[in-house]
């Protein structure tokens, strides 16, 4: 049999009573109707502190509905049942998973997913985990609705003070102000719920100020003790729903999250917006407590109104939601009149004056707020897979463009590409200078019998010592390394701006590429591999004419010869005498060389100096590389992420 204290919420399957048009009390479902009386002694109209309501906090007991055979277990930790142990730790699980979900890279759908986790990690740390960790501390009514709804002169009213300024300059509310009995400071002083709100406990209503859409988010939460209000249920007057500043409206939806009780004031004039109604579809999703206060009812029009209210209640889910009616009334002294708040009064009163009806208001919600976590984990699950496949692809644009640009690079450097140009002209140059003929043997008939055919069209320069080879060598090494660099870097770059996330990620991080200078590392590893391959050439040099009286071959001119055969291997293959290209020429001259230094000696300082540069360029385009994957690292989404979310989720479904 339910006590005459049950609480007036029931669970939706009866209909509102839409009562007669002269009845200014509450509306309550059947099964409650006639129990709206002040519960006696318990509850005088100005509650006294010491009897105001029971005070103690019990250890919640388990809800009949849902109450399971308690199996004695002596280990348990008095009201902390081992469930609901469980469930607090898995919720902290999800929440985790959740923070630390990389939602970073503007994939479709992102900015939802971004909001979502917002909202959900906002109501987790205002709501769900702290209810959780104390099932019995006082409950948290959200005074909400749209502007000018006189949310804050029914706050003001319900405590018989001006705690929260009302008025027709909007918006008047900012800093949300929480009414509450004194005996439950502790409870709301502390940053248990709403942790990023900073506590202010100034009573004085914020000074009035101008409207600012820009306006910074608000950090405050103004603390107001008070025994016009039961020990047992705190109010909070929340910033407009519709607010013209973004940071208000955020702040009113921020609040209704943290409810255990949201009581909806709308007015006659106002009540079928469809913000007002969005909000309260997803209260009724989510199975929050709801009550309704249709404000400001003009008098003739009390009946059709409440009518009208009720039904679309009902057709929304919200049937079971008390329903308050307050006439069009002039103010006194900026409250309405005592009359027409008592049955709201009295309801809070009685509901937070009781243990069991206190219960059933927090269990509700809870229920409705935990029951929305899959559906809520599963879009940031998917969201997460999302960021996985945006991920994925830039990453493959990566491998795409050095899986080509790295071996292309790698091959030119020694399959005589760069025997070309500047390189070219100056080994044309070389081959045609007598004085470079002479040093290599003072048997001019090896050169200029085998090559002085191809270099009839040498500029010969008389009189004029040929240039060394290894500068414009080096110099080419050096052009064809930094193109192979920034023309990769590009390519990637170009890749992923055709991906529109791609673009984002650029905008934001992109200076993280471009800043970067290769060029002193660049010229360091080249100029490395140049003085490493002369030392070899001067060693062959030297162990070749060691022992003997041979004038030999002067270390310049094999120094020549040898850098240009290191870019060519071409040379190594070149059996036959033909001396039409330069790769015959350079063929030519290798010979002539391994004549003085030995045909190994040549064979491996060629093979050294290939491997040497080969490897070095490698090294600068893998580091090029890894820059860019750093990037992506930056915005890191490991697969298996949305797994971990998933199964958070399924151990929070399995433990509540
Ligand atoms: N006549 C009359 N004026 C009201 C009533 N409720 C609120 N107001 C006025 O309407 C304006 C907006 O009220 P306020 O409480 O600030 O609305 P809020 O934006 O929902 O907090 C103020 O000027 C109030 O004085 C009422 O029941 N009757
Ligand atoms: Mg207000």
């Amino acid at each position: 049999m339910r006590s005459a204290n049950e609480a007036p919420v029931n669970d939706g399957r009866d209909e509102v009573e839409v009562g007669q048009p002269n009845d200014l009390q509450v509306v309550l479902p059947p099964e409650t109707r006639g129990t709206v009386r002040p519960p006696a002694a318990a509850m005088p109209v100005r509650a006294e502190p010491v009897q105001a309501g029971p005070v103690r906090r019990e250890p919640v007991r388990p809800e009949s509905s849902r109450a399971e055979p308690v199996r004695p277990e002596p280990s348990r930790v008095p009201g902390a049942p081992n469930r609901e142990v469980d469930l607090l730790a898995a919720v902290e699980r999800l929440r985790m998973q959740i923070a630390t979900l990389s939602l970073t890279l503007d994939v479709p759908e992102v900015a939802a997913a971004r909001r979502e986790r917002e909202g959900l990690l906002s109501q987790l740390d205002d709501y769900l985990l702290p209810r959780l960790r104390r099932r019995d501390a006082p409950l948290l009514a959200v005074i909400g609705g749209s502007t000018g709804a006189g949310k804050s002169t029914l706050t003001n009213s319900l405590v018989r003070r001006t705690v929260s300024r009302s008025g027709v300059l909007r918006p008047t509310t900012r800093s949300p102000v929480l009414v509450h009995h004194p005996f439950d400071s502790g409870a709301f002083l502390s940053q248990r719920i709403l942790p990023r709100l900073t506590r202010v406990t100034s009573e004085a209503p914020e000074p009035l100020q101008p409207i600012d859409p820009n306006a910074p988010r608000i950090t405050g939460l103004r603390l107001v003790p008070h025994d016009g209000l039961a020990p047992g249920m705190a109010i909070i007057d929340a910033p407009d729903i519709d607010s013209l500043v973004e940071t208000n409206r955020d702040l009113a939806v921020q609040l209704l999250q943290a409810a255990d009780l949201w009581i909806f004031v709308t007015t006659a004039a106002r009540y079928a917006d469809a913000m007002p109604w969005e909000l309260l579809r997803q209260a009724a999703d989510r199975g929050v407590a709801v009550a309704v206060v249709l404000d400001r009812v003009p008098p003739e029009a009390l009946a059709d109104l409440r009518v009208h209210l009720a039904t679309r209640l009902r057709d929304r889910g919200l049937g079971g939601a008390p329903l308050f009616v307050i006439p069009e009334t002039e103010t006194v002294g900026g409250f309405l009149p005592e009359p027409l708040i008592a049955p709201l009064q009295l309801w809070l009163r009685r509901v937070a004056g009781d243990d069991h009806a206190r219960s059933v208001v927090a269990e509700r919600t809870l229920k409705g707020v935990l029951g929305s976590l899959p559906e809520r984990a599963e879009l940031l699950a998917v969201a997460s897979e999302a960021q996985v496949v945006g991920w994925q692809l830039l990453h493959d644009e990566v491998e795409a463009v050095f899986a080509t640009a790295r071996p292309r690079l790698l091959a030119s450097l020694v399959d005589g590409s760069l025997l070309s140009g500047e390189v070219l002209a100056r080994w044309q140059e070389l081959m045609a200078d007598e004085g470079f003929v002479r040093r290599l043997d003072g048997r001019p008939e090896s050169l200029t019998d085998r090559v002085g055919a191809a270099m009839t069209t040498a500029v010969r320069r008389d009189n004029e010592e040929a240039q060394p080879l290894d500068v414009p060598v080096t110099e080419s090494v050096t052009a064809a390394i930094r193109a192979a660099l920034r023309s990769a870097t590009e390519d990637v770059l170009n890749r992923w701006r055709r991906h529109p996330f791609g673009s984002a990620l650029l905008t934001a991080r992109g200076h993280q590429v471009t800043a970067n200078d290769i060029e002193s590392t660049l010229e360091r590893a080249v100029r490395d591999w140049r003085v490493g391959v002369s030392s070899r050439i001067a060693t062959a040099v030297e162990d070749a004419v060691a022992g003997t009286t041979d004038a030999g071959i002067d270390a310049q001119t094999a120094a020549d010869v040898m850098f240009v055969v290191a870019v060519d291997e071409r040379s190594d293959r070149s059996a036959d005498e033909s001396v039409a290209d330069s790769a015959g020429t350079v063929a030519a001259a290798r010979r002539i060389v391994a004549g003085f230094l030995g045909v190994e000696p040549v064979r491996s300082v060629a093979a050294d100096a290939r491997a040497d540069l080969v490897s070095r360029a490698a090294i600068m385009l893998d580091t090029e590389r890894r820059r860019l994957e750093r990037l992506l690292e930056s915005v890191e989404s490991r697969t298996g992420r949305a797994a971990a979310v998933r199964t958070a989720a399924e151990l929070v479904e399995a433990a509540r």
